[in-house]
This record gives structure tokens, sequence and C-alpha cells, in this order.
């Protein structure tokens, strides 16, 4: 670490040239490659390291330790090596051959890792899942089978040995290749473990005339359902003086209020991916394979009856995407929702991860129950 925070020391800073310059905001994102011969030492020998920031003037106002990170991408791109992923998680110090404690000492100044413990670690880990890193799936349960013509796999483990999943976020996904005697080294793919936003969703609405957000959320064990829950916290009746709405998931992006946020172009049609084809439907004018409308006249007037109503069967006829054709207006001057809106048994939404990116849209209806116009939007994130 930096002794003396504003000594200037050239020796210190091999790469002082490499510079950021940060918005009105005072970020500033970049990167940049240090060649090997440059750094004049191996990549590995990086790590542990402290990267130093300074201002303009020279003086250093921030450092931080280089440390493994994630990786995200193919091996063969430099993505997944020892220098980016690190060795295997081994919180425990069960010390495999790749464990991340091999080299490191304990407080002692011992070898976490002896040579003993570590030879001994494919016999122990492969006798019980307690004994292996906590970062050795394949250790613990199987090795992944891709089947090569289809490239799909489709495998379940039991993990009894993961104390806490929280732990492993922003860790990576190593797979290696095995040869056929089931000796396994090369690193060929990795990916970053990052929380699924595809758990539960939500669509804020933050504006002086609207606070809100609808939120969704799948039911566990149940597949292809899901449960909405709309809380309004303040509603101004100019936006809409029936308080009525409509609510849809439409297929792109928008966020703000009123057509020019919302309208056609930047939130385009109700997310309807299994054609259904309701008037507003993002497939009306879009052709199948054989170039006929998918949408056709008869069927889109037909729509109306096929969506609506309390049974999971009419629901079926909806649309993925028309919420109020399911489940039923939003009441929102009454910042809640109908009981019976609370919760949406949907019959077609099998992963909500696939609604990520979409919008939420709010239509104002009328006393007769005439809903057109789009009044805001926001993004389900
Ligand atoms: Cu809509």
């Amino acid at each position: 670490m930096p002794t003396d925070l504003n000594a200037v020391t050239p020796g210190e800073d091999p790469w002082g040239d490499k510079k950021w310059k940060s918005d009105a905001n005072g970020e500033a994102t970049g990167d940049f490659i240090i060649p090997a011969e440059e750094l004049g030492a191996s990549a590995a020998s990086a790590l542990g390291r402290v990267v130093i920031v300074h201002n303009n003037a020279g003086g250093k106002i921030g450092c931080a330790v280089l440390l493994p990170g994630t990786g995200q991408g193919l091996a063969s791109n430099g993505q997944c090596g020892a220098v980016v992923t690190g060795g295997h998680y081994d919180p425990k110090n069960k010390c495999g051959g790749s464990s991340n404690k091999q080299g490191k000492t304990d407080k002692w100044g011992n070898l976490i890792c002896s040579a003993e413990l570590t030879a001994g670690y494919s016999d122990r880990c492969r006798k019980e899942q307690a004994n292996c890193e906590v970062g050795d799936q394949s250790g613990k349960m199987d090795k992944l089978v891709v089947v090569a013509e289809t490239n799909t796999v489709l495998q379940r483990f039991r993990d009894k040995m993961l104390p806490n999943i929280g732990k492993l976020e922003s860790r990576s996904l190593v797979l290696h290749c095995c040869d056929e005697d089931g000796s396994c080294k090369e690193r060929i793919a990795c990916a970053n473990l990052v929380k699924s936003k595809g758990d539960t969703l939500k669509a804020t609405f933050h504006d002086d005339q609207i606070e809100a957000s609808i939120t969704v959320r799948p039911i566990k064990g149940r597949r292809r359902q899901a449960i909405w829950k709309a809380k309004f916290e303040h509603f101004d009746s100019g936006l809409c003086p029936s308080g009525l709405l409509n609510w849809h998931v439409h297929q792109t992006s928008g966020e703000g209020l009123g057509t020019a946020q919302c309208g056609p172009d930047k939130t385009g049609g109700h997310y309807d991916p299994r054609n259904k084809c309701g008037p507003a439907s993002d497939k009306q004018g879009k052709t199948d394979e054989h170039g006929d409308l998918i949408c056709s006249e008869a069927f889109t007037q037909g729509y109306s009856g096929r969506c609506g109503g309390p049974s999971k069967k009419e629901q079926r006829g909806c649309e993925v995407g028309d919420q109020s054709g399911k489940t039923g207006k939003i009441k929102a001057l009454k910042f809640s929702v109908n009981r019976d809106q609370k919760s949406l048994t949907d019959a077609s939404m099998r992963f909500i991860g696939d609604l990520e990116g979409k919008s939420l849209v709010l239509h104002c209806c009328d006393a007769a129950g005439s809903c057109k116009e789009r009044i805001a939007c926001a993004i389900l994130e």
C-alpha cells in the first residue's frame, strides 16, 4: 500500500500515462492492456499488488488490491485463465490441487494445503461431498455431459455442501474439458455467477404524478404461474380521472409518462409470444414462415371472447402480456388493486426472466371501461 499519499514516485508507477476522464458525476470507465513485456513479470504475479489512481495534480486519491475476479467468455480468448478466475473456491480448506488456498499460509506461516493433504484430495472428495471444496461441483456431484448433436444439457444435481449461495456471487463458473479416461485439465469457458433477475421483476413508476411499483414473481413448484403485485403510493387523477387502468407488458422498453414516452414507437405492442392476437398484440401485421399473417382479422376479432374471466382456462386465451385481460383492471385511486388481482395464475408464462427489459404500460379507461390512452410506462427489471 502507498505510504505517502502525496508522493509521486515514478518508479512506483510504471504505467503512469494511463488516463481516465471522469464525467460530471465523477464517474469514469475504461480499460487498457499491459503487454507482458511492459509488465516485465508473469501476469499472475500482479495478483495481490496494488493499483493506484492519481488525480490530475499527481496526488494519490485511491487504491485497490488486484484480486482474481470473475471470468466471462472463452478460455481461448484468455477470459478464464488462473489469473482471471483464480483457483477453486475453497473456504473450508479442502485443498484440491487447484484450490485457491494452494500456496497460501495460515497465521502461523504454515502452508494451508500441505502436499499430503493435497495428494489425498480426490480420494476424500470421492467418498463424501463434505470433503470436497465448496467450488468443486463435479467432484461433489458429477461431470456435465453435453450432448453434442443438440448442444443441450439438462442434468439435475443435488449439492449438499453449499453453505451460503450468496458467497458465490461474482465468482465464476468454469468449465473444463475432460478426455475419455476422465482426466480433466483444459479450461474451455467461464461465466460469472450473478443473481438471477428472472426470479422477481419490478417496474417502478416514479414521477410527480405517479409513484407506484408493479412486481411479478414465480410461484415455487408451480410451473407457468406467477404472482403480480401492484402498489400505488400516489396517483394524480389528472393522469386518468377514473383511476381505472389497463396494464400490459409491452414488447420493448419505455419509461415515463404519456404517448411521447410510452407510445407504440417506444414500447411496441403487447408481449404475445404465443400468438393470441389481441388487437394490440405485437404480432399484428407480422407474418409466419409461409408469409401468412400470424393474426388474421377474424382471429383478432375473437380475442375478447377468448381472453378474460377468472378461470385459468380463460387466461390461457390471453396474450402473455395482457395482464388486465387476465386479472382485471388496476384501481389506482384506491392505491391498491382488487383482491383478486393480487395473485395471478398465468397460464403461459414459463420464464419470468423473458419479461426483463420489456415495459409495463398503464392505459387509462373511461367509466364505460373503454381503454385507450397510454398514460405511463416503466421497464421491468
Ligand atoms: Cu398496452
